[in-house]
C-alpha cells in the first residue's frame, strides 16, 4: 500500500488532517488502534473555540455543527457565592464559543473519510514507524490478523499522549516539559436539562466545580478530586450533594439532577514535547502536548496544529517548497505555549491547592476579583477563551 500522508490515530487531530488534506487533493490513510465504536463513544471535550469552529466549517465538516452546536456568548465564574459573567462578544469584537461534543466532531469526520475513500483502518495493531529520517518512510501494522505495510511521503503522529509516534523519536532528540497537578476531575454525564444556558466555573472551599452541558437534555459536570480518588466512594447521592454545595450561588442557581450515565476521573497535567518533527514524521495534537482541561483548550490546540501542518504539506506537494514544513514546529509552539499559559492560569485561579496557605488563598481570591471585576481582567480571559488566531505569534 502507498499513500502521500500516513496518519496514525483517528482522534480529532488525525481526522481533521485527513479531511483538510483531501480538500488540497492530497491522499491519506488513517491507522487507528481502537474500534470504530470505541472511538465514537469516547466522551471528552465539549467547547470549540471561535477559530476551531471556522476551521471545521472551512473543511466542510460544519453541517451538523451549525444545526446542533450551541453558541455560548459567555461563562460565569463563581466564588464566595457570587457569579461574575464574562461576556465574550463585547470583549473580543463579536467572538463566541460553541458547545459541541468532541465525539460529535469525530463522528462527522469519520463519516466524511468513509464516504470519500474509506481509507481508515480501525483496530490496527502494532503500528510501527520505519525510516522517519529517510525520504521514503513507512508504517507497518497488523489488521484483521494480516501484517501490512504502508509507504508514505510523510507520517503524521496524531495518536494522542500514549501513542507510538512521540515514543519513536530518539530520546536524545526529545525536548520535554511537564507539570503534574495535585488534583484531578471527577466528571459525570447526566440525563438532565442544563439548569442554565452558560458554563459555570466555580472556586469553592471544598474544591473546583464545573457546570457544562452536551445538549438541551444532557448536563456535564465536574468536581475537583484527588488524583487517586476511588470512584467507589462516590455514589450518585454524594456526587449530587457535592455539586449542589460547590455550585450554590446567591442568585438561587441549582443544578438539575438526572440519571448519571458516566462517571470518570481525569488526571490533570501540562505537557509539551517541543520536538514536533523527526525527519518526515510530524506530531500534532495530544501526541505533542497536554493541557489541564480548565481552559477548554486541548481539542482546539489540535485544530491549530492541523491547520499549520496541512498548509505546510499542501505547499510542499504543490511546489516542493519545504519552508513551511521547516517552520511548522516553531510556529505551532507559539500558540501551544500561549494555550499552556492560559490553561495553567485558569487551573491555578479556580482550584483549591492542597499545598496553599492562607496567604496564597487570599492572593487567589484577589486574582479572581481582579480578573472578573475589571474590564482588563475579563478581556484577558475572554480573548484567550474564545481562542487566539491560528498561526498566532504573539507579535501581531
Ligand atoms: P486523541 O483524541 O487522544 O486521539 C488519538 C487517537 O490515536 C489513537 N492511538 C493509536 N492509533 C494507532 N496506533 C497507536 N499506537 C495508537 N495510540 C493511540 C487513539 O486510540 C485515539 O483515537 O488525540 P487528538 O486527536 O490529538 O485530540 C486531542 C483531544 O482529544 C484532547 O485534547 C481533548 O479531549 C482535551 N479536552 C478538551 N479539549 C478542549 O478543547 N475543550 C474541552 O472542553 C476539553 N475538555 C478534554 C476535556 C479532555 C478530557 N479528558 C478526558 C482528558 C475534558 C476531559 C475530561
Ligand atoms: C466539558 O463540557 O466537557 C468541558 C467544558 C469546559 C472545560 C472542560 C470541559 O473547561
Amino acid at each position: 500500500m502507498k499513500t502521500q500522508v500516513g496518519i496514525i490515530g483517528a482522534g480529532p487531530a488525525g481526522l481533521m488532517l485527513a479531511q483538510v488534506l483531501r480538500l488540497h487533493g492530497i491522499d491519506s490513510v488513517i491507522l487507528e488502534q481502537r474500534s470504530e465504536d470505541y472511538v465514537l463513544s469516547r466522551i471528552r471535550a465539549g467547547v470549540l473555540e471561535h477559530p476551531a469552529v471556522e476551521f471545521l466549517h472551512a473543511m466542510g465538516a460544519g453541517e451538523r455543527l451549525a444545526k446542533e452546536g450551541m453558541p455560548h456568548e459567555g461563562i460565569d465564574m463563581l466564588f464566595r457565592g457570587e457569579k461574575r459573567r464574562i461576556d465574550f462578544p463585547s470583549l473580543t469584537g463579536g467572538k463566541k464559543v460553541t458547545v459541541y461534543g468532541q465525539q460529535e466532531v469525530v463522528k462527522d469526520l469519520i463519516r466524511l473519510k468513509k464516504d470519500f475513500d474509506g481509507q481508515i483502518f480501525f483496530e490496527s495493531e502494532d503500528v510501527a514507524i520505519h525510516g522517519a529520517e529517510s525520504d521514503s518512510p513507512s508504517l507497518s501494522f497488523t489488521h484483521g490478523g494480516e501484517k501490512k505495510a504502508l509507504s508514505c511521503d510523510f507520517i503524521a503522529g496524531c495518536d494522542g499522549f500514549h501513542g507510538v509516534a512521540r515514543q519513536s523519536i530518539p530520546d536524545a532528540k526529545l525536548k520535554l516539559f511537564e507539570k503534574i497537578y495535585p488534583f484531578a476531575w471527577l466528571g459525570i454525564l447526566a440525563d438532565a436539562a442544563p439548569a442554565q444556558d452558560e458554563l459555570i466555573y466555580s472556586r469553592h472551599e471544598n474544591g473546583f466545580a464545573l457546570f457544562s452541558m452536551r445538549s438541551p437534555e444532557v448536563t456535564r459536570l465536574y468536581l475537583q478530586c484527588d488524583p487517586e480518588e476511588n470512584l467507589g466512594e462516590w455514589p450518585d447521592s454524594r456526587v449530587w450533594d457535592e455539586l449542589h454545595r460547590r455550585l450554590e450561588a446567591k442568585d438561587g442557581f441549582r443544578v438539575n439532577e438526572g440519571r448519571i450515565t458516566r462517571k470518570d476521573v481525569t488526571p490533570m497535567r501540562s505537557f509539551v514535547c517541543e520536538t514536533m518533527r523527526h525527519g518526515r514524521l510530524f506530531l500534532a495534537g495530544d501526541a505533542a502536548h497536554i493541557v489541564p482541561p480548565t481552559g477548554a483548550k486541548g481539542l482546539n490546540l489540535a485544530a491549530g496544529d492541523v491547520k499549520l501542518l496541512s498548509d505546510a504539506l499542501a505547499a510542499y506537494f504543490k511546489s516542493g517548497d519545504t519552508a513551511q514544513l521547516d517552520g511548522y514546529e516553531a510556529l505551532a509552539l507559539k500558540r501551544i505555549w500561549a494555550a499552556q499559559r492560559f490553561s495553567w492560569f485558569m487551573t491555578r485561579l479556580l482550584h483549591k491547592d492542597p499545598g496553599a496557605n492562607a496567604f496564597d488563598e487570599e492572593v487567589q481570591f484577589a486574582d479572581l476579583d481582579y480578573f472578573t471585576g475589571t474590564e482588563a481582567g475579563r478581556r484577558t480571559i475572554a480573548e484567550n477563551y474564545v481562542g487566539l488566531p491560528f498561526g498566532w505569534t504573539g507579535a501581531a
